[in-house]
């Protein structure tokens, strides 16, 4: 039997074919992942400074490779290269924050019932997690998964989107050196091979859309192991009538466009309170002032899409709005070039209850909402069915409290775009956006380490 293939092909020139790799067969997954296992025993029974130590190397091989790697970035996934570079950046920096955390204390010493045995807690690596990850942060997110799971001791087999499969493969190969063998294992692939990645493993971590993260989790309760999604957002960002709009605008431009919207974080709603036309078009000045173009221009802020269909998608919604009545207050450019480009777009007067003012349309368009209050303006951030992140644009601390608490959301950014997480806090969202617990943070140990209680009786 031939071997089947998928190609990742750059979105600023489809004509270039970044790899080939394999359509991982389930057998071949599961002889990954038994020598994973195999290669995690021992790596649990590392002390953790030893273990803090591989994932230090780990950072050191990435700093020294980091233009290298940002430029497989720029190529395989169209990310404009100064944010690419930001991105590796990130990834080092992840990679010494799991560091660290392996050292911190792991358990407690509680009151015995019987007053005299030494009741404490211990943690325990769960032993093999498969993290199937997406393309649009193919260094950051695998990695804010892989280097806690490393930290505390379990092996990872990892299966990287289609469309990155060269920047995952050539980071585990950055990685050889500083890890004992076995214990990163990345297998490429489609579904079969991601279902096969989560039938494998004691515990499963997702990030990617909705439906999909949805059979993810549903495979893996059904297994029972611990699994955690992390999907779609339609985020809004709340503007204030006494917010600072240049700044709210120049913001909002960012958290909509940056990297041609392609977040689960990004802003595709903004709601104003009060007269929307004023920022409407402080807004569409801001958008259209972003440098739109060649990825591997340093000065680029939105590349392409990272494939024809989602543009094509894109492309047609904001024909279908604007045919309904929406007006179009930029998104008419368009560079050289035949990379996937969809122009920055905003609109305004986007009917009702149209799809794109529902769903996650990761491309860089956003609309403008008027609100009559800020009641009016909660309800209207609240009525999707996604819950990741919500921004809320304000010189008013109450206002800020008050909108922080009644946003059903797992992330509030107050005078901030949506776009950018921290790794030092937990992330995640509510609704649809996300299922089980939080990742990132403090929150990564309690995910990838499971909590022994033990008792010493005298
Ligand atoms: C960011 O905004 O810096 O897939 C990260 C995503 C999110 C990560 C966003 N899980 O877009």
């Amino acid at each position: 039997m031939t071997e089947q293939t998928i190609e990742s092909r750059s979105p600023q020139d489809p004509s270039d074919v970044v790899v080939r790799v394999a359509d991982t067969p389930v057998d071949r997954v599961a002889v990954a992942a038994r020598e994973a296992r195999l290669a995690g025993t021992s790596w649990a029974r590392e002390p953790a400074h030893t273990r803090a130590a591989a994932l230090h190397a780990c950072a050191q091989a990435l700093a020294a490779a980091s233009g290298e790697l940002t430029a497989l970035v720029v190529r395989e996934v169209g990310k404009p290269v100064t944010e690419a570079g930001a991105e590796v950046a990130r990834g080092v920096a992840i990679l010494r924050y799991f560091a660290q955390q392996a050292l911190l204390p792991e358990g407690e010493v509680f009151p015995p019932a019987d007053g005299v045995s030494l009741l404490h807690t211990r943690r325990r690596p769960h032993g093999l997690v498969g993290l199937i990850t997406p393309w649009n942060f193919p260094v950051a997110i695998p990695l804010w998964k892989a280097a806690p799971a490393l930290a505390f001791g379990n092996a990872v087999l990892l299966k990287p989107a289609p469309q990155s499969p060269a920047v995952a493969l050539r980071l585990a190969e950055l990685f050889a050196d500083a890890l004992p063998d076995g214990v990163l294992r990345v297998v490429t692939g489609l579904g079969a091979t991601g279902e096969a990645v989560v039938d494998a493993a004691d515990a499963v971590s997702f990030t990617g859309s909705v439906p999909a993260g949805r059979a993810v989790a549903r495979r893996a309760v059904g297994r029972g192991v611990p699994v955690q999604c992390e999907m779609g957002g339609q985020n809004a960002a709340v503007v204030l009538p006494d917010a600072d709009q240049d700044a709210a605008a120049a913001a909002i431009a960012a958290a909509a466009m940056g990297y041609a919207g392609q977040k689960c974080t990004a802003t595709s709603r903004v709601i104003v309170v009060g007269n929307p036309e004023p920022f409407a078009q402080r807004l569409a000045a801001a958008v259209e002032a972003l440098p739109f173009g060649d990825p591997a221009d340093p000065g680029t802020v939105v590349g392409p899409v990272v494939e024809r269909r989602p543009r094509d998608a894109i492309r047609a919604a904001v024909r279908r709005v604007t045919g309904g009545g929406a007006r179009l207050l930029t998104g008419t450019r368009q560079p050289d070039g035949d990379g996937w480009f969809q122009a920055p777009t905003v609109l305004a007067d986007v009917p009702a209850g149209d799809d794109l003012l529902r769903e996650e349309y990761f491309g860089p368009v956003c609309a403008v909402l008027p609100a009559g209050s800020v009641d009016e303006a909660v309800r209207l951030a609240n009525e999707v069915r996604h819950g990741l992140v919500a921004a809320v644009y304000t010189r008013e601390l109450n206002a800020a409290l008050t909108l922080a608490d009644r946003l059903d959301v797992g992330m509030v950014k107050v005078n901030a775009p949506t776009s950018g997480v921290d790794f030092h806090a937990p992330f995640g969202g509510a609704k649809e956006s996300s299922y089980g617990p939080r990742e990132q943070g403090p929150a990564a140990r309690d995910f990838y380490t499971r909590t022994v209680t033990v008792t010493l009786s005298p």
